[in-house]
């Protein structure tokens, strides 16, 4: 294999679109490369992800500063790097995982080691003088995805009454990249003058979706529907998608000690078998493509039984239910649980282990959907991802503010590459 080897670490606190602490980790090679990457943060998380260092000293940025997972990669981790070939990123990643030791790799942060990882891989790509999707997805990763747009926010990603937390368009219909964008952008903006004509609030949430109060859940999808049809678009190009993250609603029921769902939002309560019910009546009355956790990460019954019921029909992503984690995909697998999984570096912490639970979904024939996170930063790593393991769809938050359109700018780029 060539050599390249690693010079030096440099990390610092940055803040990401939330407003919060985050890491960014430039890596530099010997023949004078450099490599960035700055990590994104959830708000839902799955309680199984890999754990994000914070300081916990809350006389500053509520406890979230990241002044400790800085330190491990400036001193621990550059310890144990510098010096080895960073196009060997199996080795590096490893290194790291041992010199953490954790399951959850809550010792040096999943934080500090995903920004080493991700900053190690662009590092080696531009050293080689290669696109970073050309890098890690050589002369087979081409495949530009159909575009996931959440233009409506709710669930703990905005302050409004809708309890479903995203609400997506996805124009399946499109012939390229750049028509994805066309649609998805005039559709946001009809979507903008209908919630106008009605007095409705036109104030994102934090991905960039509109986060009005409306009747009910239903209404919003209603909605979606009308706005899709008045850019003269319909449901054949353009399907509807949702992430319900239940798992949140999931915990609410817990603090009223209950078995089932709790949406707290308009304090209304799901048994697990009313919330089946539930989501298969949307599927029967709406375009609806993919479902998201519509059950929650530890209800893995529950979720056979809804996988059994419309498994066929309908994409049941493993979102907090599989973390990106190898050994949670497999019980998926094993059990018939899902179809389809959202990949997110940041829940797993190396890019080694992301690109091995996709292959492992790829061999049994789950769907791979890339995604962001709530809390993102203007990083396009994910893009480039995105296209090089030929991924089939991209969850990038609504047409709007600059750090998810930065990552969709990203890949209309790189279709506009790959055609040249
Ligand atoms: C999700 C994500 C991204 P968060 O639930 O899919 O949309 O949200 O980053 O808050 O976990
Ligand atoms: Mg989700």
């Amino acid at each position: 294999m060539k050599e390249m080897p690693i010079k030096s670490l440099f990390a610092s606190q940055i803040f990401d679109s939330r407003g919060n602490p985050t890491i960014e980790v430039t890596v530099s090679l010997e023949d004078g490369s450099t490599g960035s990457s700055m990590v994104p943060s959830g708000a839902s998380t799955g309680s199984f992800e890999a754990v994000e260092l914070r300081d916990a000293d809350f006389t500053e940025f509520n406890g979230l500063g990241v002044t400790k997972a800085v330190d491990n990669v400036n001193r621990k981790i550059a310890k144990s790097i510098i010096g080895e070939n960073a196009y060997n990123q199996t080795l590096i990643d490893e290194k790291m995982i041992k010199l953490d030791g954790t399951q959850n790799k809550s010792k040096l942060g999943a934080n500090a080691i995903l920004g080493t990882s991700l900053a190690v891989a662009r590092a080696a790509s531009n050293s080689l003088n290669l696109p970073l999707y050309k890098y890690i997805g050589g002369i087979s990763g081409n495949t530009i995805p159909i575009p996931m747009f959440n233009v409506l926010n709710g669930g703990k990603h905005s302050s409004n009454n809708l309890n479903i937390q995203e609400f997506m368009i996805v124009p399946v219909g499109a012939d390229n990249f750049k028509e994805c964008m066309q649609m998805g952008v005039e559709i946001y903006q009809v979507l903008k003058e209908i919630l106008k004509s009605k007095g409705l609030s036109v104030a994102v949430g934090d991905e960039g979706g509109f986060a009005p109060d409306l009747e009910n859940d239903e209404e919003a999808i209603k909605i979606l529907l009308d706005a899709i049809d008045m850019a003269g678009l319909n449901e054949k190009k353009v399907k509807i998608a949702l992430d319900i993250a239940s798992s949140e609603m999931r915990e609410a029921g817990k603090k009223i000690e209950k078995e089932g769902y709790y949406f707290w939002k308009t304090d209304e309560y799901k048994t697990k078998d009313e919330m089946i019910d539930y989501l298969i009546k949307l599927t029967e009355k709406y375009p609806i493509m993919s479902i998201e956790d519509g059950l929650a990460e530890e209800d893995w019954k529950d979720w056979k039984e809804l996988t059994s019921k419309i498994g066929k029909k309908v994409d049941l992503v493993g979102d907090d239910l599989f973390v990106t984690n190898k050994e949670r995909l497999e019980k998926g697998i094993k059990n018939k649980v899902a179809n389809s999984i959202l990949i997110k570096p940041n829940q797993i912490g190396t890019l080694t282990e992301t690109l091995d639970t996709i292959k492992l979904a790829r061999r049994n024939g789950y769907k791979t959907i890339i995604s962001h996170r709530s809390g993102e930063t203007e990083d396009t790593f994910i893009a480039d991802l995105a296209v090089a393991i030929n991924a089939m769809q991209v969850k990038m938050g609504a047409p709007c503010r600059s750090e998810r359109l930065a990552k969709y700018n990203r890949i209309l780029k790189i279709e506009n590459e790959l055609v040249l």
